[in-house]
């Protein structure tokens, strides 16, 4: 495989970009119809690994030389740890990193990627001259040997019996009440709340905001229910029956105004999250999971259950349901830094 150099280059950066891009959008990636953004960052991930041996072969006299910058040299290091730790979670493993484990790493090492790779590019990327025509037959190839290689992989787990979802992630706990894994980002830990102080707020564009005490929350049998999968994108999902208060009762309770657009839910902690109002009214408060009462860790006395969403925005200790015009855009900040000032 020939390319020029300068268009070998260039098609690395545009793999990297894909490859992230994809690995970004693949977070997100809740229903089957999203699993196409799965297999193109498995694909994307696995062309990146062709071009970047091609790379090698290419530099490996100037790297013997010892002419090989730093920031090269820690491009190399990241990006492959980066794609190692993708195929091995592929491929089944896994590995315990404290509070993490591999999916975390290998998100860790992809984002970590974009560093060396501006500073280097800043520095050495060239504009490609001589773009060929038997580019156009070499992309195709080492596309269609990356598409391979990923069905590939899905038939060697198939026939292993490997549970995992379309997002990559794996069965924890299911139908087993609380007995699931808890996953909280690294600051948001709040004390246990304590039911009899807390109140549930419906506020913002409604014709009539409301407070419900712990005491109003409907029993397991009582209220609303709804089976659904938390999937977690550090890897893990399971499967329950939810019971709780349909978020469409409280909005028809208060009366969102006519212009109100979106609903966020507000966690004690400051983390919070927001769905399209069409969208949260198909989503349930929950106070149960299969027939028990929600643990701490889990999110009592309220969290959110949102069926066509990932995990990070099923939000947890629910305080306040707040009805918007427009998306409040701090809930990203708020994602990565909430309960840093408890
Ligand atoms: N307030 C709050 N809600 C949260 C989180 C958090 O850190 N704080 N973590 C989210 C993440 S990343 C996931 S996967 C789920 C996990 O829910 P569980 O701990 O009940 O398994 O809760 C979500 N809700
Ligand atoms: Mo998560």
């Amino acid at each position: 495989m020939a390319f020029d150099p300068r268009t070998l280059d260039a098609s690395l950066a545009a793999g990297a970009a894909l490859a992230l891009a994809t690995g970004l959008a693949s977070l997100f990636a809740a229903t089957p119809g999203e699993a196409w953004v799965v297999v193109a960052h498995g694909v994307a991930g696995l062309v990146l690994a062709g071009l970047v041996g091609l790379k090698l072969r290419r530099v490996a006299p100037r790297v013997r030389a010892g002419r090989a910058t730093p920031t090269a040299v820690a491009l190399t290091l990241v990006t492959l740890g980066a794609l190692a730790s993708g195929v091995w979670w592929v491929l089944g493993g896994s590995l315990s990193l404290g509070p993490w484990g591999l999916l975390n790493l290998h998100v860790g090492l992809g984002l970590l990627v974009v560093v060396p790779l501006v500073v280097h590019l800043r520095r050495r990327f060239r504009r490609p001259t001589a773009v060929e025509r038997r580019d156009a037959l070499r992309y195709a190839a080492i596309v269609g040997a990356g598409a391979l290689v990923w069905r590939g992989q899905q038939a060697v787990a198939d026939v292993l019996g490997a549970e995992r979802r379309f997002t990559g992630s794996r069965e924890e706990g299911s139908d087993a009440g609380n007995r699931f894994p808890a996953t909280s980002w690294v600051a948001d830990d709040p004390d246990p709340v304590d039911a009899d102080a807390w109140r549930l707020a419906v506020t913002g564009a409604v014709a009539e905001p409301l407070e419900l005490p712990a005491d109003d929350l409907p029993s397991a049998e009582g209220g609303a229910g709804a089976h659904a999968v938390l999937d977690c994108t550090s890897g893990w999902y399971s499967a329950h029956d939810w019971q709780g208060v349909a978020v469409r009762d409280l909005l028809a309770a208060a009366g969102p105004t006519a212009d109100a657009s979106w609903v966020q839910f507000r966690s004690v902690t400051g983390y919070r999250w927001s769905l399209p109002l069409a969208e949260a009214r198909e989503a349930l408060l929950a106070t149960h999971v299969d027939g028990e009462r929600l643990s701490h860790a889990h999110g009592f006395p309220l969290r959110l259950v949102a069926p066509e969403r990932r995990g990070f925005q099923w939000v947890k200790w629910v305080e306040s349901v707040r009805v918007t015009r427009r998306r409040d855009r701090s809930e990203w900040v708020a994602l990565f830094v909430s309960g840093l000032d408890e």
